[in-house]
């Protein structure tokens, strides 16, 4: 009987310690619970900050200019020299270029002789290559001829491409000019032209531009001062049709003046278009948007126009 009451009582207290046992263990789970909430917490956490890394990192990626990758069949052995796209629209056109937003490039025209930088837009199924910026007013625009024949300024920032590689891009190929301005009032403009182009310096840098169309009105060719069949003008070349005067001198900017101008887009920048004197309208005038007040941003830029299609392709 008492061996049956110690087996009892072992029994007992085997019970009670696996009872604490298991409240022990319990009280662990409920631990463990806890600490995976916890780091289940951490995780979401972690994934909502990596996913918006990510994000702000594509965002950055695709707003940053890139160097656009040569397409394969532009680029040739090493032990040549490297071929270079003749204009923006080559690259995109192959097949390069596909985001849309600014690319930087080396370009070389048919008749160049060495290969230049230029900035691309990518744009309603082409690759615009840009000829002229302004939007902030860093640059200096009242330069001289020398100047303006070579291009000055900052491809990232404000921007003359130069006389002699804007000839080079337009008589490789027709090609059409756009122009795309802000008001002060942040109205946007537009002006195209289905011919565009730049004779050499023989011609002293001739304009030849034609078949307007946009909502800017038509400043370029209009009837009065018609900047067509003008040649380039600096402060110190005169070749405008104003007798007694230089144009450029009398407003500062290097362009194709007539007797002076409807258009001038490399006048003056003046912050809220406002002019400092009314009488001498030297700001980056459209004068059919505004005769008196400054444009805010202007982009000039070229594309090979589209080749006509002929009746068995229509
Ligand atoms: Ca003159």
């Amino acid at each position: 009987m008492n061996e049956t009451r110690n087996t009892l009582h072992k029994e007992s207290v085997t019970l009670k310690r696996l009872q604490h046992r298991i409240q022990s263990q319990a009280v662990t789970i409920d631990n463990l619970n806890a600490n995976f909430d916890a780091l289940e917490s951490i995780v979401n956490n972690l994934s909502r900050i990596v996913d918006k890394f990510e994000w702000t990192m594509r965002a950055n990626l695709e707003a940053r200019p890139v160097d656009a990758p040569i397409p394969p069949h532009l680029v040739v052995p090493t032990t040549q020299s490297p071929i270079y796209p003749r204009d923006c629209d080559e690259v995109y056109q192959s097949g390069g270029m596909r985001y849309l937003g600014d690319y930087y490039i080396l370009v070389k025209p048919e008749r160049s002789t060495t290969p230049f930088r230029a900035l691309c837009k990518i744009m309603e199924g082409a690759g615009w290559t840009v000829i002229q910026r302004r939007h902030d007013g860093r640059e200096n625009f009242t330069r001289d001829w020398e100047d303006y024949k070579h291009g000055f300024g900052d491809l990232q920032a404000e921007f003359w491409l130069g006389n002699e590689n804007i000839h080079l891009l337009t008589t490789q190929d027709d090609y059409e000019l756009r122009i795309v301005m802000e008001d002060w009032d942040g109205r946007r403009h537009h002006a195209e032209y289905d011919r565009f182009r730049v004779s050499g310096e023989r011609s002293n840098f001739k304009l030849h531009v034609s078949g307007y169309h946009g909502n800017a009105g038509d400043s370029l060719t209009s009837f009065y001062h018609s900047h067509s069949g003008m040649e380039f003008s600096t402060y110190d070349r005169d070749n405008d049709r104003r007798l007694y005067d230089n144009c450029a001198e009398h407003y500062g900017s290097g362009w194709w003046y007539n007797d002076c101008y409807e258009s001038h887009l490399n006048g003056k920048f003046y912050p809220h278009g406002s002019h400092d004197n009314f009488f001498i309208r030297d700001g980056i005038l459209w004068n059919k948007i505004h005769q008196y007040a400054s444009l805010k941003s202007t982009e000039m830029m070229i594309r090979p126009a589209p080749k006509a299609k002929l009746p068995n392709e229509i």
